[in-house]
C-alpha cells in the first residue's frame, strides 16, 4: 500500500466554497445528490479529483449539463473530471446501503438509527469530494425519510426548514454557517428522545442543548448534560471561548469505532460516554462521560474553528484538546488524583508505544492508513507537550499564546508549527529546541545523581539525558526537558522552594548551596516532563518522600518507586526488605490529612505491565508471582486496618460527591487487600459487597476481586451479574471485560469460551474491546506460555478485519511487542503476526500495523 508523506503536502488544486447535499434516506437504499461549487486554487491546469471510496457515480453533471460516461473517469475510487474554467458547479448522484456498512465509517445503521462517521476519511464513502481537512466549505443539507422509522432528522448547524412530501415521507433542511472540512460533517436520523436544556453564553446568547438517545435511556443522560454545561462555562472562563451556534446537539449510538466525534454542532457519541446511572455506571464511567463530553465540546474551538491543515497535524487538535479536557476534569474534581490517573494512562499506553515497533513522533512523517495514528502518542503525549509549554510560560503568558493562536488562525486549517509560533510570539519565549518534541519519537531517559559536599555545604545535581532509537530514527538530539525539582532537608522535612530546571544538554549540572547535610531529591514533580527518571535514591529516601513530599504526584511516585524496587528485586531473586513498603502503606492509610482517593492511588501496587516495563525482558509469570506475594503480605500484615476501612467506608446512600467517590475508591482497595490476605472469609466479604452495593462502582470492584480467585462466590456473582444485566449492552460489556482482565490462571481458556458466547458479537466494537481489547492488556493471561492467548487475538483480528478493519487494527499492538519477551514467546508472537499477514485481502489498516510490528 502507498505511503503518504508529510513532506509531500501541497495545497489543494480545487476549493469547494459551497456544498449542497440531498439525502433520500433508507437503510437498504439511500440516494445522495451533491452539488459542489468548485473553484480553481491558483494558476494550474490540473483536473478536478474528487475522492470516493466504494462509490459508483449514477449521474455526473457540470454546470447543469449531464456528462457522457467518457467525460469522467474513476481512479482508485476517485472521480476525475477535466475542467476548463476556474469555477464550476459539479453535481453527482450515488446510492448506498447503510445497513450493510460494517466498517462504521461513512453512513451506517446502528440500532435502528442512521448516522455518520467521517473522521478521518469517511466522507468519501458518502459522496465524491476532496476529502482532506484543508478544504473548507459551507454546508446545506436536506434529509428525507420515512417519518415512522425516522421521526428525528439532525445535521450540523441550525435547522431551517422542514415539511412533508406528497409520498408520505418527511424532510428537514439544516445549514451550517461556519465553513468546515468534510470530516466534521454529520447527520443522524432515527426514533430518538431528547433531554433538552439550555445555556446562556458570556455574551448573553441562549443556546439550545439537546442530548438525543433511545427513549428508555433518557433517565441516564443527566450527568452528560451537567458535564456539557460545565464545559461551556469552563471554556469561557479559562480560555475566553464562547459557543458560536444557536443549537448544540449530542446523539448516543451503540455501535461506534471509538469514544465520540466532534462534528460541528452535532457531536455523535459512543453511548458508553453519554449514559450513566448509579445502577450501571462506575465512578470511572461517570468521569469518562464528563471528560469525553468536555473533550468533544472543546474541539469546537480547538479542532473546528481552527482545524488541521493535513492529518500529520492531528495532534494540533487532539493533543491540545486532551490537555484542555484534563485540566477541566481536574478543576471539577481533584488535581492530584487526576494527574496521577493521567500519568498512569500515559505510561501504560504511550510509553509502551514509544518503546515498540509502532513508535512515531507527535507529528508523524508518514503513514499508510491515518486511522492507525489516533494513538496515545498523538493524544496523550501531545497533551504533555502543551502542558510543558504551559508550565514554561506560566498561566498568563500561556493564555496570551492561546488567544493569539485562536485569533490568528480562526477559520483556518493550521499546523503544529503555527501553534508553537503563537506560543512563542504571544507568550514571549523561544521554543527552538523544544520543537524536537514534535519531531523525535521515543521517551527520553534522565539520570539524576546528587552529590553532597560537606566542606562547602553544597549539592551538585547531575542530570544526564538519552533517548533510545526508534524506527527510522537511530540517533537523537538532546531535548529541552523542564523538571520541577525540590531538595528536602531531612530534619524538618521541608524544602527551600521548588525550582524549574531546564535540562537542554546531554549532561548538565546544577549547584545548590546551604546544605549542611545531604538533602533528599524530589524531581519531575507533578510529572512536569513525560520522561523516565532514574535516581540513586535509597529506599529510605523514597519512604521519606512518600511521607513528606508536598507535591502529591511526587509523593505518589515515591511510594510507587519504593514498591517497584522491592518487586523488581524479588523478581530478580534478591532478598529485599518488604517491611518498608508495608510500613509506608500503613503510614499513608492512617494519615488524617490525606484525601481517601489519593490514599487509594498511592497504596495501589504497580500493575504487572508497568513492572514488565522496568525489566530488560518481561517475565510475566515471575512478575505475577512476586506482585501477588507482596499483595498478600500487605493484606496479612495490615488485616485489621483493611477490615476497619472496609467497614467504615460503607455509605448509607449513593452520592457523586468527591468525598463519596473517594470513600468508594478506598473501600475497593481495602477489599482487594483483605481478599489477597487469604483470610477464610475473604470471598464472603467480597460477595456481600457485591450483593449489597447500591452502585456499580462497588459491585463491579467486588466482582473483579472475586474473579481473580477460585470460589463458589466467584461463580455465583458472575451468574447473578449476567442474569441481571444480560439485556443491557453497556453493562454486559463489564461482565466480559471483568473476566478478560481477571488475574486467574484459567483466563485464557475462559476468554476462548467467551468468544463463543451467544452474547459475543464482532459487529459491536464495545463488545470486541471488552473481551479481546481487555485481554490484550492482561499481561499474565495474554502471554500464557502456550501461546494460546496470541492465537485467540490473532483469530479475532483476522475475522474482524473482514468487517471492521479500523477496530481490528487496534488489537494488533499487544502482539507487536514480541521484542520485549523471551525467545519462545517472541517466536510464537511473530508466528501469529505472520499468519495474519498471510491472510488474503487483508485491509491496509491491519497490514500497516502487522507489517511494522514484524520489522
Ligand atoms: N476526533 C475523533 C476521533 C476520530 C477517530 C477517527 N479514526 C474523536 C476525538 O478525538 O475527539
Ligand atoms: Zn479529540
Amino acid at each position: 500500500p502507498a505511503i503518504i508523506r508529510r513532506q509531500d503536502y501541497r495545497p489543494p488544486d480545487w476549493l469547494v466554497p459551497e456544498i449542497d447535499l440531498d439525502f433520500a434516506l433508507d437503510p437498504a437504499r439511500t440516494q445522495i445528490r451533491a452539488v459542489l461549487s468548485v473553484a480553481r486554487n491558483g494558476a494550474h491546469d490540473r483536473y478536478l479529483k474528487l475522492d470516493g471510496d466504494g462509490l459508483v457515480p449514477l449521474e455526473v453533471k457540470v454546470d447543469g449539463r449531464p456528462l457522457e460516461s467518457g467525460e469522467w473517469t474513476l481512479d482508485g475510487g476517485a472521480l476525475i473530471i477535466p475542467l476548463t474554467g476556474d469555477a464550476h458547479q459539479i453535481e453527482t448522484l450515488v446510492e448506498l446501503a447503510p445497513e450493510n456498512n460494517s466498517k462504521l465509517m461513512g453512513l451506517y445503521a446502528s440500532g435502528g438509527l442512521l448516522c455518520t462517521q467521517c473522521e478521518a476519511e469517511g466522507f468519501r464513502r458518502i459522496t465524491f469530494f476532496p476529502d482532506r481537512p484543508d478544504v473548507l466549505s459551507r454546508y446545506s443539507v436536506r434529509m428525507e425519510a420515512d417519518p415512522a422509522r425516522f421521526p428525528v432528522l439532525l445535521a450540523n448547524g441550525d435547522p431551517i426548514e422542514q415539511g412533508s412530501s406528497a409520498d408520505g415521507r418527511h424532510w428537514a433542511r439544516w445549514t451550517d454557517p461556519f465553513p468546515k472540512p468534510c470530516y466534521l460533517f454529520a447527520l443522524v436520523a432515527g426514533d430518538l428522545a431528547c433531554n433538552a436544556d439550555s445555556f446562556v453564553t458570556m455574551s448573553g446568547r441562549e443556546v439550545k442543548l439537546g442530548i438525543w438517545v433511545k427513549e428508555a435511556d433518557l433517565p441516564r443522560t443527566g450527568h452528560a448534560m451537567e458535564a456539557l454545561k460545565n464545559s461551556m462555562a469552563w471554556d469561557e472562563r479559562v480560555y475566553g471561548r464562547e459557543y458560536d451556534l444557536d443549537v448544540f446537539n449530542i446523539v448516543a449510538v451503540a455501535d461506534f469505532n471509538f469514544g465520540a466525534m466532534e462534528n460541528k454542532g452535532l457531536n455523535i457519541f459512543n453511548s458508553r460516554y453519554i449514559l450513566a446511572d448509579p445502577e450501571t455506571a462506575t465512578d470511572i464511567d461517570y468521569d469518562g462521560v464528563e471528560g469525553v463530553v468536555a473533550h468533544e465540546y472543546f474541539h469546537n474551538w480547538s479542532g473546528n474553528r481552527v482545524t488541521c491543515r493535513d492529518w500529520f497535524q492531528l495532534s494540533l487538535k487532539e493533543g491540545f484538546t486532551v490537555f484542555r479536557d484534563q485540566n477541566f476534569s481536574a478543576d471539577m474534581g481533584s488535581h492530584a488524583v487526576k494527574r496521577i490517573e493521567d500519568v498512569r494512562v500515559l505510561r501504560a499506553a504511550q510509553f509502551q508505544e514509544d518503546a515498540g515497533p509502532l513508535a512515531h513522533p507527535v507529528r508523524p512523517e508518514s503513514y499508510i492508513e491515518i486511522s492507525n495514528f489516533y494513538t496515545a502518542t498523538i493524544y496523550n503525549k501531545g497533551a504533555e507537550l502543551i502542558r510543558m509549554m504551559a508550565l514554561m510560560l506560566g498561566p498568563e503568558r500561556f493564555r496570551a499564546g492561546s488567544d493569539l493562536y485562536f485569533k490568528r488562525h480562526d477559520g483556518q486549517a493550521a499546523t503544529c508549527e503555527d501553534f508553537v509560533r503563537a506560543m512563542e510570539e504571544g507568550g514571549g519565549i523561544d521554543l527552538g529546541q523544544f520543537r524536537r518534541w514534535y519531531e523525535q519519537a521515543g521517551t527520553p531517559h534522565v539520570r539524576a545523581t546528587l552529590r553532597h559536599d560537606e566542606a562547602t555545604q553544597t549539592v551538585e545535581l547531575l542530570l544526564e539525558q538519552s533517548m533510545p532509537p526508534t524506527p527510522g530514527q537511530p540517533d537523537k538530539q538532546p531535548m529541552a526537558i523542564p523538571l520541577r525539582t525540590a531538595l528536602f532537608d531531612r530534619i524538618g522535612s521541608a524544602h527551600k522552594g521548588e525550582e524549574l530546571l531546564m535540562l537542554t544538554q546531554p549532561q548538565q549540572s546544577f549547584t545548590f548551596g546551604g546544605f549542611a547535610e545531604a538533602p533528599v531529591l524530589s524531581i519531575n514533580r507533578g510529572f512536569s516532563a513525560p520522561v523516565i527518571v532514574a535516581t540513586d535514591r535509597s529506599q529510605g529516601d523514597l519512604a521519606f518522600l512518600s511521607a513528606h513530599d508536598d507535591d502529591p504526584f511526587a509523593r505518589y511516585e515515591a511510594m510507587q518507586q519504593l514498591m517497584v524496587n522491592v518487586l523488581v528485586g524479588r523478581i530478580a531473586g534478591q532478598n529485599v526488605d518488604e517491611a518498608a513498603v508495608v510500613a509506608a502503606i500503613r503510614d499513608t492509610v492512617v494519615d488524617p490529612h490525606l484525601d481517601p482517593a489519593f490514599i487509594a492511588e498511592a497504596i495501589r501496587l504497580p500493575s504487572e505491565a508497568y513492572l514488565g516495563d522496568q525489566m530488560a525482558k518481561v517475565d510475566p509469570d515471575a512478575i505475577h508471582i512476586a506482585r501477588d506475594a507482596l499483595q498478600r503480605r500487605i493484606g496479612q500484615e495490615l488485616e485489621p486496618l483493611w477490615r476497619d476501612i472496609h467497614a467504615r467506608t460503607k455509605a448509607n446512600s449513593f452520592s457523586l460527591s468527591s468525598a463519596a467517590k473517594g470513600a468508594r475508591k478506598l473501600r475497593n482497595t481495602a477489599l482487594i487487600c483483605l481478599v489477597a490476605s487469604g483470610v477464610p472469609d475473604g470471598a464472603a466479604v467480597a460477595f456481600s459487597q457485591f450483593d449489597e452495593a447500591d452502585n456499580m462502582t462497588e459491585r463491579q470492584a467486588a466482582l473483579a476481586t472475586l474473579a481473580n480467585g477460585a470460589s463458589d462466590e466467584r461463580e455465583a456473582a458472575l451468574d447473578i451479574f449476567y442474569n441481571r444485566y444480560r439485556n443491557d449492552a453497556l453493562t454486559l460489556d463489564k461482565w466480559f471485560q471483568t473476566q478478560a482482565f481477571a488475574l486467574h490462571p484459567d483466563t485464557v481458556d475462559l476468554v476462548e469460551e467467551l468468544g463463543r458466547h451467544p452474547d459475543f458479537t464482532l459487529s459491536n466494537p464495545n463488545r470486541v474491546r471488552s473481551l479481546y481489547g481487555a485481554f490484550g492488556g492482561n499481561q499474565w493471561a495474554f502471554h500464557h506460555r502456550s501461546g494460546k492467548g496470541y492465537r485467540l487475538v490473532a483469530n479475532c483480528i483476522i475475522a474482524l478485519d473482514k468487517l471492521n478493519p479500523q477496530t481490528a487494527a487496534r488489537l494488533v499492538p499487544p502482539l507487536g511487542r514480541w521484542c520485549r519477551f523471551d525467545d519462545e514467546r517472541a517466536a510464537l508472537m511473530r508466528g501469529e503476526l505472520q499468519r495474519i499477514l498471510a491472510e488474503p485481502g487483508l485491509s491496509k489498516d491491519v497490514t500497516e500495523q502487522v507489517g511494522k510490528s514484524l520489522e
